[in-house]
């Protein structure tokens, strides 16, 4: 008897593939329906990991299925191979970030195969590859001629470890930097955004296209970073001066209960408001900005923090009712948010109500909100009021104190409120978002370079088409050392070039873009990736794109996949894409974690992935990350057993060698109880993968595979054909999870290479109109028969079955029946004398 050796069917199958080619998508003759499945690409950071393992294995799942259900099936790879940690490293250690990323890369690749992801070799890409980051130019210039990408100086966000600007979505919760871990600082600097703002309502309004295809946490976080507020802007005159100044607000009808004016100190409209009051005020003013500059935006936000500010001496006119009110400059104004202004109406605005406590403002309630108990009953009226609670009035009401909007209800008094603004020119309905403009520019080296040339006199000038690619300079020579600016700038060589338009002497842009720009589109990219004429092509992106199932971790929930879908938007309104989602389905996995805790290189608490593949083979750890439970949770390594897959890799692989009937006979005269459990197999097994319950194929797998045991074991015998129906469905679905031991078992039961290939089996109907159970008969404790019956048999029709059958009446003979004691619909034990 052969074993399961693991290590051999390795070596043995990748070389074939190789040859076979089963994955590849490259014949435009094929009429089969399409799919286009895609994995995020790795960073090749080092040897793949354990999450590497398990986005691939549950990634090749969906893959393979659909190929299965007779789809030709795009499932390519690459590598996302720009990036700062290649640049960190190779300052480490002094090499040069392409060596250090290549050899990662070549590293990695061996990796993958060995893994055997269901992957269209033909199609792998390397970001970093001169054909691939020229289209990120001319990417980068397609928007620079729409106007969606221009410059700007502003404050960023500044990484003083890493010396280099972040994107606001790089920056954590706790204010610092995802990249170094050191908290982020503001600076002032001149660079490189995409004007995603102009897309935020469309953003925002696709997801609802996404409902049920993506999951329903990664929309709202979407939904929550674009942050659109709607309500209104009102322009307030301030005393001793020309302009008015406009504020944003969500509840224009609490106009009437405004007390003060609070701006952010800032902004610049602080500085100019402080210009002209006394010099005591200036000086509170400049200390107070410095102590703001301090703290993170996140720190100002928080709710629970000790009200700070500074009474800047100025008032402006309530325009509604002609109040003075005092004005203020506090940090818990933001100043890129809405105009850095807003009006405090403390009554009904938690913050201003913390301010106003913290100063002695007025608090003035314009909403009678009905404060009711659990029973609904009115409390005590002093329960409502906000000076005394602390609590502002946040729920609706009915309209008081407020003029010509008495009596009405919130939602009555909202757009009154705006129509008395706008037919006084006071103001106007308006939107405002969270999102920011997409800060793309990097003073790092190892990324795009910005195809732009600066003029000596400021002017810029976009490369011409046909110079890109604009080449990255050699690494060697240059300070890769951060330290604010872009280490491109210190290649004179490279960045002296003559001016476009007239010959004078100019410079190239020096700064990288970040590599979300990279992975904002690669998945065109994969469409015809060796095209050097064009970024992507029209029809192939007609024929194959949308990404029909997109695979990869939540840690993406934002960037990358609001980046992705902006970029989409913007080439579709270019005319190059017919959809305006680039990915109809996201399956997000969970994390692969070791006694309950994150893997991390200072924990020293790392599952090597070519370990774990070296221990107990490809198909083990494939079919581990399929079996652990479902995709969106996190895989614990101590918790899960390889080694118990790996043995029921041997089971499935015993089975396809003791199958002794040949390929092609019909199975119709087989065991009917192993064909019925074959059938519900192979009738369940579709709807549980597309639905993502790929632990549940798998342990109804195991099932069919006892069976079949039980059945080859126990008189069935392994010549019944339904026993190699069981093995060949077995191997069919074995393809999803352990690739290598299907291959092989498909080529033991008699069948040319690819399973991959070869397609998934319709149920027989009749076999699934209700299942039967087997019922054993026992006289005297002896098995004397098997009977089929359905699991709701009673007891009477059970015991008169079995006295009926041939085998248990001549078991009992002559002898006297004694009893018969029946457990329906499993036993019937017939006790007799004689
Ligand atoms: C008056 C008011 C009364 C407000 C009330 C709220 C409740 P979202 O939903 O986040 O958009 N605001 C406006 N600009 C701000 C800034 N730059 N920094 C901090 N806060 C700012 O919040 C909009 C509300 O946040 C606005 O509506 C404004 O306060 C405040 F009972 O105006 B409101």
């Amino acid at each position: 008897d052969e074993v399961y050796d693991f290590g051999a069917l390795q070596k043995k199958w990748l070389p074939i593939w190789d040859e076979l080619k089963p994955f590849s998508t490259s014949d435009p003759d094929d009429t089969r329906p399409r799919k286009y499945v895609l994995d995020m690409f790795p960073y090749p950071s080092g040897d793949l990991h354990m999450g590497h393992a398990e986005v691939y294995a549950l990634g090749d799942v969906v893959a393979r299925y659909w190929r299965q259900q007779g789809y030709n099936v795009m499932h390519p790879i690459g590598w996302d191979s720009f990036g700062l940690p290649a640049e960190n490293a190779a300052i480490k250690r002094g090499v040069d970030p392409r060596g250090w990323t290549y050899d990662n890369i070549e590293q990695q690749k061996r990796s993958m195969r060995l893994y055997a992801a269901s992957f269209d070799w033909e199609r792998e890409l390397h970001t970093s590859d001169p054909e691939y980051y020229k289209w990120n130019q001319w990417l980068f210039l397609e928007l620079y001629k729409k106007g969606l990408a221009y410059r700007k100086e502003s404050w960023v966000n500044w990484d003083p470890v890493d010396q280099t600007v972040l994107a606001n979505e790089q920056v954590l919760a706790d204010g610092t930097s995802e990249r170094s871990g050191a908290v982020v600082v503001k600076k002032r600097l001149t660079q490189w955004y995409f004007k995603i703002t102009d897309y935020a309502d469309r953003l925002l309004d696709d997801l609802d296209q996404l409902e049920g295809h993506w999951p329903s946490k990664v929309l709202q976080m979407q939904r929550n970073w674009i942050g659109r507020s709607i309500g209104a802007d009102v322009e307030f005159e301030i005393e001793g001066r020309e302009e008015r100044v406009p504020v944003f607000t969500t509840r224009p009808d609490t106009l009437w209960g405004a007390t003060f004016m609070v701006v952010a100190p800032d902004a610049a409209l602080a500085a100019e408001l402080v210009e002209g009051t006394s010099p005591e005020v200036q000086q509170r003013f400049a200390d107070y900005l410095t102590a703001v500059g301090q703290s993170t935006e996140i720190e100002r936000q928080a709710t629970d923090r000790a009200k700070t500010g500074v009474f800047l001496e100025r008032y402006a006119i309530n325009p509604v009712n002609g109040e003075r009110l005092p004005i203020w400059a506090a940090d818990y104004v933001l100043a890129d948010y809405g105009h850095g202004a807003v009006m405090a109406v403390p009554a009904h605005d938690q913050r201003d109500l913390d301010f106003a406590r913290t100063f002695d403002l007025p608090v003035r309630v314009v909403l009678d909100v009905p404060n009711t108990n659990e029973d609904g009953e009115s409390n005590d009226p002093s329960q409502n009021d906000p000076t005394q609670t602390g609590i502002a009035l946040a729920g609706s009401g009915t309209l008081i104190n407020s003029g010509p909007l008495d009596g009405l209800s919130k939602a009555d008094a909202v757009p009154r409120a705006i129509e008395i603004l706008e037919a006084d020119g006071r103001g106007r309905a308006a939107k405002n978002y969270r999102l920011r403009d997409w800060l793309i520019s990097r003073q790092r080296y190892w990324g795009t370079p910005i195809p732009i040339i600066h003029g000596e006199d400021g002017t810029e000038h976009a490369v011409p088409l046909e110079q890109l690619p604009v080449l990255l300079p050699d690494a060697a020579g240059l300070d890769l050392k951060p330290k604010g600016t872009s280490p491109l700038g210190g290649a004179a060589d490279w960045v002296n070039v003559p001016n476009p338009v007239d010959g004078t002497p100019a410079k190239r842009d020096a700064d990288t873009m970040d590599t979300f720009v990279d992975s904002s589109w690669y998945f065109l990219r994969f469409l015809n990736p060796n095209d050097d004429t064009k970024a992507f092509d029209v029809d192939e992106a007609k024929r194959w794109a949308p990404v029909d199932q997109y695979v990869g971790g939540v840690e993406h929930a934002i960037l990358h996949l609001l980046y992705a879908r902006f970029i989409t938007k913007v080439l579709h309104d270019l005319g190059y894409l017919d959809f305006e989602e680039p990915f109809k389905a996201l399956l997000n996995q969970g994390m692969v974690i070791l006694d309950g805790a994150k893997m991390s290189k200072s924990k020293g608490n790392i599952v090597f992935f070519t370990e774990e593949v070296d221990k107990h083979g490809v198909d083990a750890v494939r079919l581990t990350m399929a079996f652990a439970g479902p995709p969106e949770d996190d895989i614990d390594w101590a918790e899960v057993s390889p080694v118990g897959s790996a043995k029921f890799l041997a089971r499935a692989w015993r089975i396809a060698n003791d199958v002794t009937s040949a390929p092609g006979v019909d199975p119709a005269g087989g065991d009917q109880a192993l064909r019925r459990v074959t059938h519900r197999f192979l009738a369940d097994a579709p709807g549980l993968t597309e639905a993502f319950k790929f632990n549940v194929v798998v342990a109804r797998l195991m099932e069919l595979v006892n069976a079949t045991r039980k059945a080859i074991d126990s008189g069935v015998g392994a010549a019944d054909p339904a026993v190699r129906e069981a093995a060949e469905t077995t191997a069919l679905a074995l393809n999803l999870f352990a690739p290598y031991l299907a291959e092989e078992m498909w080529e033991k039961l008699g069948f040319q290479p690819s399973v991959a290939l070869a397609p998934w089996r319709t149920a027989e109907p009749a076999l699934l109109v209700e299942d039967s159970v087997t019922a054993v008969v026992q006289v005297n404790g002896k098995v004397r028969d098997r009977l089929e019956v359905s699991p709701q048999i009673s007891e009477a029709e059970l015991e008169a079955l079995a006295l009926a059958s041939d085998a248990v009446t001549k078991a009992i003979g002559d002898g006297e029946i004694i009893k018969v004691i029946v457990r329906a619909p499993k036993i019937v034990n017939i006790a007799i004398r004689g």
